[in-house]
């Protein structure tokens, strides 16, 4: 559209390089395996591949503990399979982003290494310190200077035995948080993305970027959980005051001048006015932000207590942060990525109706105002794994919550429920491409399990066939291309009179898109009435088209005017 940034009619792709293609036989995914898998991506048609962690690091969290910034792990490639990569990617007219993991490093990464030498070295302040809590030994339970509970179970400090203090760390003991208020480190970071976008990629997926500014007094959370001791620190150390002062200041120092880049912050517990805020393009922060609002609506206690979806639940969540963000700012679109399951098996029915429900989601995501990301496998109808015992579970957060869990009175196989339906090895497992032993990712053993339903579930299967997944997420990719209303249309919601049928609007001058979905295993009645007159209908995802008022389970229906 006119005048309206490029990413506004683009698709992104993620991909999780360690579970997507593996060249060598190692069970790895690595570099070369993507570039192997290229076709499959011009096939769908994407514009922008979002290249999850692929920097030297001792994978504590999958390469979201990085050592070295500069540099591609051994188990993923070198730089020159980076730059062979780049240059496919570039050949076939996408682009390439990179994640980019700057709250916290590696404790394996020199800059920690420095700092955790002496109190007095000079990188000691790169990194959150701190001592005991008055009164307390070091090391005794409840000395940690806060009593936050971390993202991966445990308090959120580790003493550190040479210096007698404590070091932060809001995920893993192995993934130390950068202080951000030392304009040091700020510096070091921009100098290392110039050098990235210098190489030739296209802009970054912001891990937890909303966390880099902390409220430097470190209070304490003031609910805690009896069996810990510990409690929810995040209104200290997400969203600080400086946040918008940092994401302003990375933006005139790495990317003026440099048009076309893609940013995307990751914003966990991010609201519409701080979203709206980031996204504003007046404001100059980031191009859009992912929320996680839908994917916390079945969460319990934790995310390991999933609870079962309110009819309408899903849609009113997205309808409001189309209205309240989508205008003026901008939404990411997404389902599922590495760190959720797997969207089918999640938000939909795998079982009866894996087919229609994975197109019915798509339908929705793809045709709201936003830039949509489908994640690797999504396209394909990927379900969640088969995880029997502990032993299958890779993921340290499963695992570490499993540990932890014994002390709270859970029963082990009430976690595990827990795990096999919320975990995020549930979207980790090897893309499905053949019908073979290893499902065409790897000639070896793969690191995690190859989910059973690869002999029929597969990318092979699903080419040729007009009726696939695949073959329905290519018309959707293709949509947004062809048709400006989908790229930048105004949105509004339908009233359809049934809480499980999503209806909404989009409108560009004279032209109306209708979206009529049907997310419930229900047939619904007369949800049709509202689209018919004089409208076209462009997509359907039942056989037969539009055949009569009632949505089956299910179904969903795209119509145009004029
Ligand atoms: O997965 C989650 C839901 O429980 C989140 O807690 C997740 O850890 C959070 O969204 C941050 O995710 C990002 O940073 C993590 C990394 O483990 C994730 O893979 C990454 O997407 C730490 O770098």
């Amino acid at each position: 559209a006119d005048g309206a940034p490029w990413w506004t009619s683009a698709v992104v792709y993620q991909i999780y390089p360690r579970s997507f293609a593996d060249s060598d036989g190692d069970g790895i995914g690595d570099l070369p395996g993507i570039v192997g898998r290229l076709d499959h991506l011009a096939r769908l048609g994407v514009d922008v591949i979002w290249l999850s962690p692929v920097y030297r690091s001792p994978q504590a969290d999958n390469g979201y503990d990085i050592s070295d910034y500069q540099d591609i792990d051994p188990v993923f490639g070198t730089l020159d399979d980076f730059d062979r990569l780049l240059e496919a990617v570039h050949a076939r007219g996408m682009r390439l982003v990179m994640d980019l993991v700057v709250n916290h490093t590696s404790d394996e990464h020199p800059w920690f290494v420095e700092s955790r030498s002496s109190r007095d070295n000079p990188k000691r302040d790169w990194y959150w310190w701190r001592d005991p809590r008055p009164g307390h030994r070091a090391g005794e339970p409840g000395a940690e200077p806060t009593n936050w509970e971390s993202f991966f179970s445990g308090p959120t400090w580790t003493l550190d035995e040479t210096t007698g203090q404590y070091y932060l760390h809001l995920f893993g003991t192995k993934q130390p948080d950068l202080n951000w208020e030392n304009p040091e480190v700020r510096e070091a970071v921009y100098s290392m993305m110039r050098w990235w976008l210098d190489r030739g990629v296209d802009g970054f997926r912001m891990d937890v970027i909303n966390l880099i500014s902390k409220d430097v007094a470190l209070p304490d959370a003031t609910a805690t959980d009896p069996a810990t001791g510990r409690g929810d620190g995040f209104a200290h150390y997400a969203h600080g005051p400086r946040l918008h002062e940092f994401l302003q200041e990375m933006r005139r120092e790495v990317f003026d001048g440099r048009p076309g880049m893609l940013t995307v912050g990751e914003m966990p517990g991010v609201g519409t006015e701080e979203a709206l805020l980031v996204t504003a393009p007046a404001r100059r922060e980031l191009d859009m932000v992912f929320q996680f609002e839908h994917v916390g609506l079945d969460h319990g206690a934790s995310k390991f207590d999933p609870q079962d979806l309110a009819p309408g639940a899903l849609a009113d969540s997205l309808s409001r942060w189309q209205e309240t963000v989508g205008g003026e700012g901008w939404n990411s679109l997404y389902l599922s990525n590495h760190d959720q399951p797997r969207a089918v098996s999640r938000f939909g029915n795998d079982g009866a109706y894996w087919r229609e429900s994975a197109t019915a989601l798509a339908t929705m995501l793809h045709l709201l105002r936003g830039t949509p990301y489908i994640y690797q496998g999504e396209e394909l109808g990927m379900t969640n794994g088969a995880f029997e015992t502990l032993e299958d579970f890779r993921d340290v957060e499963s695992l570490n919550f499993f540990a932890q869990s014994a002390s709270t009175g859970l029963t082990a196989e009430a976690v595990l429920d827990g795990m096999r339906r919320n975990g995020r090895d549930n979207a980790r497992t090897p893309v499905q491409w053949e019908a073979s032993p290893g499902a065409g990712f790897t000639q070896g053993a793969s690191w995690i399990d190859v989910n059973p339903n690869h002999t029929w579930l597969n990318a092979e299967a699903q080419y040729d066939d007009p009726r696939s997944v695949f073959s329905y997420y290519r018309r959707l990719v293709a949509l947004r291309h062809e048709r400006e209303v989908v790229a930048v249309g105004d949105y509004s919601r339908v009233d359809t009179g049934n809480p499980a049928v999503f209806g909404f609007r989009r409108t560009l001058g004279e032209q109306t898109l209708l979206v009529l979905v049907n997310l419930s295993d229900a047939p619904a009645d007369d949800a049709v009435s509202a689209g018919q007159d004089g409208a076209e209908l462009i997509l359907a995802n039942y056989e037969d088209g539009a055949a009569g008022a009632v949505l089956r389970p299910w179904e969903a229906r795209v119509f145009v005017t004029p």
